[in-house]
């Protein structure tokens, strides 16, 4: 409630009077109820609004361009109350964003329910947010499946969003990035990004959190041994899941492997060493240590500005995967090029045409 006041009409009067003024104003005369609509929704978000919060998410995840265009004004109208929001903090983040990844099983959906409802229970306001990056392929949704997260579902203070199915930029959905911002103003404080895996791009849903969690469960095998190395790189905290009845001493032994591991990667984050922590995300039991945990962490990278920069590093990765994203896709539309396209990809599978020759060819 602290900046409630920001919320007042001060900002709105002065994005109208931003737009009016120079360019925009041709949009604004002929699309008064769709700014309208962007206003409203705005508005809604500031209120803390259930309703408007999906409805914005939904207009961010639009791939129909008219849409596209009022989900930017909007985004930009959240990203300005944002930025004044944590001027008014003195540069403290409004939230707290948390990267979960881990293989299918290791308990994702057990341990946000167990965790989410300790911070709900602590006054926090919890958003979940899940990135399926199997759902480009198959259409179909593994995460966000509510119904493994009975208790928070019907919880007041908690918000949780599935996978969207469009618009994925290498694995990692686009709008996520854009959900974000839309949750952090419609007042959730603790922002959970949910993943199965890692992906192998470069774009992850590493490099739109504060802090990536990686949660494995107790059980070694091959597979985990090829996944631990790319992820453990990654991760800025890892746990183990399901220490609890006869798991805890497999726990204990891949706790232990893991910070053996550990001992050969450079960390991300300078002056952080990743803790390999255990918990069981049924009984509860290490949850509150291991929030201490990611609470330190986010202390610590606050005080010495690595969050800030962090976050200005992912800002200008997005901008730039985006870019690439556009700019791929306009010359794949275009006329010549995708009238070229088969013939020199066929040539170029037979070893009759470089790569490079083939490029540059339709570049030109
Ligand atoms: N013993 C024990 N079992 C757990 C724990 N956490 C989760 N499980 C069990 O592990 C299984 C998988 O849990 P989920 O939470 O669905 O795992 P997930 O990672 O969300 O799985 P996917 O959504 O399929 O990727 C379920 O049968 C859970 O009951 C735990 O702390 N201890
Ligand atoms: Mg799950």
């Amino acid at each position: 409630m602290h900046s409630m006041h920001l919320y007042s009409g001060s900002l709105l009067r002065a994005y109208r009077f931003h737009k009016y003024a120079g360019k925009y104003l041709c949009r604004q005369t002929s699309n008064k109820a769709t700014d309208l609509m962007v206003e409203e929704l705005f508005e809604g978000l500031c209120a803390r609004n259930r309703t408007s919060l999906a409805r914005s998410i939904t207009l961010v995840e639009t791939s129909n361009p008219d849409k596209k265009k009022l989900a930017q004004s909007l985004l930009s109208m959240v990203a300005n109350n944002l930025k004044q929001q944590e001027e008014e903090r003195n540069g403290a983040p409004v939230s707290f964003r948390i990267g979960l990844s881990g293989p299918p099983g290791a308990g994702k959906s057990t341990f946000i329910e167990s965790l989410g409802k300790q911070l709900t229970a602590t006054g926090h306001r919890l958003a979940v947010l899940a990135v399926d990056p199997s759902s480009s392929t198959t259409g179909g949704s593994l995460l966000g499946d509510k119904t493994r997260m009975p208790r928070l579902t019907v919880d007041p203070a908690a918000y949780i969003r599935p996978s969207p199915t469009r618009g994925h930029l290498g694995g990692v959905t686009r709008s996520t990035n854009e959900t974000i911002l839309l949750c952090e103003l419609a007042g959730y404080d603790v922002i959970i990004v949910e993943t199965v895996g890692v992906g192998q791009s470069e774009i992850s849903v590493a490099d739109m959190v504060d802090v990536f969690v990686l949660l494995m469960p107790p059980a070694g095998g091959d597979e985990l041994q090829g996944l631990k190395r790319g992820i453990v790189e990654l991760a800025d905290v890892i746990v183990i899941n399901k220490s609890d009845g006869d798991l805890v001493a497999a726990a204990r032994r891949i706790q232990a492997e893991y910070l053996s591991a550990l001992k050969f990667v450079r960390p991300r984050q300078a002056g952080w060493k990743p803790p390999v922590l255990r918990v069981s995300s049924r009984s509860g039991e290490g949850l509150a240590e291991l929030w201490t945990a990611l609470e330190g962490y986010r202390r610590q990278m606050t005080a010495d500005g690595q969050l800030a920069a962090r976050r200005r590093r992912q800002r200008a990765v997005w901008l730039w995967a985006q870019i690439q994203e556009a700019v791929v896709a306009a010359f794949r539309r275009d006329a010549v090029v995708s009238a070229l396209l088969p013939r020199l990809e066929k040539d170029v599978r037979r070893g009759r045409l470089p790569p490079g020759a083939a490029a540059d060819r339709l570049l030109d």
